[in-house]
């Protein structure tokens, strides 16, 4: 056992849990998960407290997932009245800005309150009601934070989309859930680059017929054009409102919010997250996986836009007291320096970050690092996807200088939080381990029959009985959300990841086992990226694979056919990528497009995919059976033809 990294003598004295306490709670929530989680509740201030826990069946005849259904609350004042008492001039949020130079600005929680109650109110003025659906399209500004938190505090639902996202996609998901009211900013800055986000939200509106409102922040100050009784500056706005706003009661299974992500079909999901049982879970799992003690500065550093921001910027951290960061910029700009500079800066003690974000600054070498102190550092974290052990040993050795653990945490925008991850105090790590599961997690790795595997195996990982934090439904789309996760084996939530489970109980994330692809962390169905390529003028149809990538993990490989008498060009390649940029955004853009006369399909039409995989990933020598495809010339000209 050369590669473990036992628990730290002072991690284990220290921390909240060591290795006896794990075995005990783990033990205890599956045993008695009624007791535990009403236990775990307490955690939370609720209008009502609830006196039943889980109430739920992952079986078609009772299909039903819910937790705490009798409790009463308000996430927002879950993350900032409750502190009012106890900490109110702590800082509850830190922004870093995009320029290393520009001064940061720090909200206390008592500022956070007032922030928030006004944003509610401007969003109450305009007509914004509890149920209501705000798209919230942001760059990272402490103003997103305020926004978000503000529909929860008056029970609007939330659906934020990432800010990279272009106006075509923006428009979908602002129709998908019918929401009437977006709020976004003048333009964003990332990287010294501007991002034109108003300008995008104009040219979604077109595809966006519910849009009746948009508020601006003005951000950068940037021109931007405003059309009259539509678009409301948010400083204008908010001069009008009065400074307080009460939370609004929820019921426990009220959606919180709404975040779009990719599934294996063309159309992203609405993942809907309800208040009670996901409060419960992120508050609990930011506690337990980052051994957080309020007060500690805490850096995520996700995009808002993803659900990393939502649980482990926002909800979890401020449900527990936390001074957490928000960093506008990038992680190599202005130099790949940054990151390091920002925890020197504010003597940040916990980091949480994307294992592209780490091979990234790995490439450019140690000196950028070696050149900061990183004295403030305690613990590591990752998410996102597998970290190879190269670049988790970069990590721990050279980022952490040896002393801090790290914790490579597995879990899905539809988890809500943490699922597999390691506790600083109990848990020994491996370099590309996610290790073992939380409290209230039963994993199971399945084979393709849906047999159960027992001891050390390799399968399709299965979430054998709910937990808190789970997704409740795919917005709009009952019958989707059961078909998706709960018919591939039944009875069990499954996953989408593939999973092997060591000699000594700890799980190692092989990747996805559908058609989703993880391009630098970020979800990317092929099938949204072969429809954008299809709605190209001079594209007859494409099959999107994904492909090994040093730095993003997987890179976007397209196959294209072209309409009869279109050639192939240079020109128009890059035309292609500009074209995906545009439909989906910058996150889609093909690394590699091979012209393809054909794609191998078989005789009822299905394209083998397999085949597809096999040759992005340059590996020739062993196609497979292709005997039962329609025309097996193909895959020769595939082949002689590879653009890699
Ligand atoms: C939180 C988040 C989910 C997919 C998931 C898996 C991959 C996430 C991982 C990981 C290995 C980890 N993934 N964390 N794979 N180790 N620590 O990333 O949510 O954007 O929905 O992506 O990401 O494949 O299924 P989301």
């Amino acid at each position: 056992m050369a590669d473990l990294y036992p628990v730290p003598q002072d991690w284990a004295k220290r921390a909240r849990v060591n290795a006896e306490k794990y075995t005990q709670l783990y033990g205890r929530s599956l045993a008695d998960p009624g007791s535990f989680w009403l236990e775990q509740a307490r955690r939370l201030d609720w209008i009502k407290r609830p006196e039943i826990a889980g109430d739920w069946s992952f079986r078609e005849e009772d299909f039903r997932i819910t937790w705490f259904v009798d409790g009463r609350l308000n996430a927002s004042a879950n993350c900032i009245d409750r502190h009012l008492k106890t900490r109110p001039d702590q800082v509850a949020i830190l922004w870093e800005p995009d320029e290393p130079g520009e001064e940061a600005r720090r909200f206390t929680y008592r500022q956070l309150h007032a922030e928030v109650c006004r944003f509610a109110n401007v969003l109450k003025a305009q007509g914004v009601q509890k149920g209501d659906r705000v798209t919230i399209y942001m760059p990272m500004i402490p103003e997103a934070a305020f926004a978000i938190l503000a529909c929860a505090r008056i029970g609007a639902i939330h659906s934020v989309v990432f800010g990279g996202f272009s106006p075509e996609a923006l428009a979908g998901r602002i129709q998908d859930c019918d929401s009437k009211i977006i709020v976004t900013a003048d333009e964003g800055r990332r990287g010294g680059k501007r991002v034109p986000l108003k300008a995008n939200v104009d040219a979604s509106a077109a595809h966006a017929s519910s849009l009746q409102k948009v508020i601006v922040v003005r951000a950068t100050g940037g021109d931007v054009a405003m059309q009259d009784g539509r678009d409301v500056w948010y400083h204008e706005a908010a001069r009008d409102v009065e400074a307080d706003c009460p939370p609004e009661p929820m019921g426990a299974e009220d959606p919180l919010f709404i975040l779009y992500t990719s599934g294996s079909t063309g159309k992203p999901k609405g993942v809907l997250h309800t208040t009670g049982g996901y409060l419960v879970w992120v508050s609990l799992t930011h506690e337990l996986v980052f051994d957080y003690k309020p007060g500690t500065i805490y850096w995520c550093a996700a995009d808002i836009g993803w659900v990393t921001g939502h649980s482990y910027i926002l909800y979890g951290p401020l449900a527990n007291g936390a001074t957490t960061v928000m960093f506008e910029g990038v992680p190599n700009w202005p130099t790949p320096s940054r990151i390091w500079e920002v925890i020197d800066r504010h003597g940040i003690e916990i980091l949480y970050t994307a294992p592209t974000a780490l091979r990234a600054l790995m490439r450019e070498g140690d000196e950028y690092v070696k050149r900061t102190s990183r004295g403030s550092l305690k613990l590591l974290g990752t998410v996102g996807e597998p970290i190879n052990p190269e670049a988790w040993r970069w990590y721990h050795d050279v980022v952490g200088g040896g002393r801090c653990p790290i914790v490579d945490t597995w879990w899905q925008t539809e988890t809500g939080g943490a699922l597999i991850a390691p506790l600083p105090g109990a848990t020994d790590l491996k370099p590309g381990s996610a290790t073992r599961p939380l409290p209230g997690v039963d994993p199971q790795i399945v084979d393709a029959e849906g047999e159960v595997l027992t001891g050390a195996a390799e399968g399709n990982l299965v979430i054998a009985k709910s937990w808190p934090g789970q997704m409740r439904t795919v917005w709009g789309d009952h019958g989707r959300f059961f078909q998706t996760y709960f018919t591939t084996y039944p009875g069990k939530y499954f996953t989408g990841d593939g999973a092997r489970r060591d000699e000594d109980g700890y799980y190692w994330i092989t990747g996805r086992v559908d058609d989703v692809l993880n391009v630098s962390g970020h979800r990317m169905g092929t099938a949204e990226v072969e429809s954008a390529l299809v709605l190209h003028a001079k594209v007859a149809e494409a099959a999107v694979v994904g492909m090994p990538h040093d730095i993003k993990g997987q890179g976007i490989y397209a196959y294209v056919t072209l309409n009869s008498g279109e050639e192939p060009s240079d020109a128009l390649r890059k035309d292609l990528v500009a074209w995906v940029r545009t439909e989906i955004g910058p996150i889609a853009s093909p690394d590699v497009i091979q012209f393809a006369p054909g794609l191998p399909k078989t005789r009822s039409g299905k394209i083998m995919r397999r085949i597809l995989r096999k040759i992005a990933e340059g590996d020739i020598s062993n196609l497979g059976d292709t005997s039962t495809l329609a025309d097996p010339g193909v895959v020769d000209d595939l082949v002689a033809n590879r653009a890699a």
